[in-house]
């Protein structure tokens, strides 16, 4: 089997996708049985969460359609060249049956902790910018990635031959939340997140896709009722209910918005505090409350939670480096580091 590279989000056509073995033809006990087996496997890689779904055309297509037509993704344009694949990924993966779906929880927000939790150095806001927590540790592409290649080495070690895969995450053509949703691992809630009833949403998503025959499961039922505390909650109201409209999301802005951030968001971004991406809406989730960080090793063990402002105004090419490298938050330049931070700094309350 041959490595699969980091998966990574990129303007570039989606090349994340690596296929992890050869055709197969062949078989295994029962349906059931496998489905077992691989869930069983897929913990014990690590991740928190697996589901499996069949891989077939989305049914939410007209709402995809519209929300490019509403200009809600803003500049990211390269989610509207991928859409035709996402929308229908056997066009892609033609040979794939089923979608191995998988969880991998991330520690939550050091605020959002429990109380006898132990301090965090970098806990106060002050004079720093905050990380979202998802960003926190390692990179989690390489960490899914890196478990996706231990599952599919365990599937290629039961069926041989007979097994074929392609492991994903982020940047490949998937409608990831939906899938999660059809194969069980939660429910997309109002603030567009997968939600485990006990495990919560932070955690990220990764899929294998494979050949074999294997029972699918059920969707979860829908757990928001009549809460409503994340659209209100939103500091620059992307979200109606299951709905955003990403380009007034402050994670878009900070992250994959590469010009200058609309005045109408600065105070508001200021205030949520975060230098790159945002948990506001994740943070107020009821379903959050109570839930631990998983198997929080795989996150690496001296996180920084927030940054000096001044450090990242003074900051050089190098610095930057250093700080982002092998972690998500690179996926924001330097320059858009700076942009960050100065809105924080020029807008500062008090
Ligand atoms: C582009 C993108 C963003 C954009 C847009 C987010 C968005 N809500 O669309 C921005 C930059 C804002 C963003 C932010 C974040 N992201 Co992001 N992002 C993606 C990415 C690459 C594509 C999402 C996409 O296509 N959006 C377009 C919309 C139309 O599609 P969708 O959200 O996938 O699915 C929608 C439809 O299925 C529809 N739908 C489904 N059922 C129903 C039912 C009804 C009735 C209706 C009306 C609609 C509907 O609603 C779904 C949710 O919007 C995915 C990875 C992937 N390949 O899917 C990660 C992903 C969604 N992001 C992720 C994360 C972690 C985040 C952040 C938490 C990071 C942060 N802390 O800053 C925030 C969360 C903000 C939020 N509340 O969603 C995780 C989410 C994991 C989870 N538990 O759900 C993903 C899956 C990456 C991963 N591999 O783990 N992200
Ligand atoms: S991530 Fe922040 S800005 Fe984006 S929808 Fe959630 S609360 Fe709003
Ligand atoms: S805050 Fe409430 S409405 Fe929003 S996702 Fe969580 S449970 Fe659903």
């Amino acid at each position: 089997m041959s490595d699969i590279p980091t998966t990574r989000r990129t303007d570039a056509p989606a090349t994340d996708a690596v296929p992890v073995l050869g055709p197969a033809d062949g078989g295994f006990a029962s349906a059931n049985q496998s489905a077992d087996w691989i869930k069983r496997a897929a913990l014990e890689v690590g991740f928190d969460l697996v589901g499996i779904t069949m891989l077939a055309p989305s049914p939410r297509a007209a709402y995809v359609e519209q929300w490019f037509a509403d200009a809600a993704h803003g500049s990211m344009d390269y989610l509207q060249r991928h859409a035709p694949v996402k929308l229908d990924a056997g066009r892609r993966w033609p040979w794939a049956k089923a979608v191995i779906v998988l969880g991998l929880s991330y520690p939550p927000p050091a605020s959002d902790r429990p109380r006898n939790a132990p301090p965090q150095p970098d806990d106060l806001s002050c004079g720093r910018g905050k990380i979202a927590a998802y960003a926190v540790g390692r990179d989690y592409h390489r960490v899914v990635s890196k478990l996706t290649k231990r599952l599919a080495r365990r599937l290629s070690e039961k069926w041989g031959a007979a097994f074929r895969g392609v492991a994903a995450t982020d940047a490949t053509p998937l409608m990831e939340r939906e899938l999660a949703a059809r194969a069980g691992i939660g429910w997309i809630g109002k603030n567009t997140m997968v939600i485990h009833p006990a495990k919560g949403s932070w955690m990220v998503l990764g899929e294998l896709l494979t050949n074999l025959d294997i029972t699918v499961d059920q969707p979860m039922a829908d757990h928001c009722g009549s809460c409503r505390r994340c659209i209100e909650a939103c500091p620059t109201a992307a979200l109606t209910p299951y709905q955003m409209n990403a380009s007034r999301c402050i994670s878009y802005q900070l992250i994959e918005n590469r010009g200058p951030i609309p005045d109408e968001f600065h105070a508001a971004i200021a205030d949520a505090g975060f230098v790159i991406g945002c948990d506001i809406c994740q943070s107020v989730c009821p379903h959050n409350t109570k839930v631990s960080a998983g198997n929080g090793h795989l996150w690496g063990d001296s996180p920084t939670a927030s940054v000096s402002l001044a450090d990242i105004l003074t900051s050089d090419w190098s610095s930057w480096d250093q700080l982002t490298r092998g972690r998500a938050t690179r996926r924001a330049r330097p320059e858009m580091w700076k942009r960050n931070a100065e809105i924080l700094e020029q807008n500062k309350s008090g």
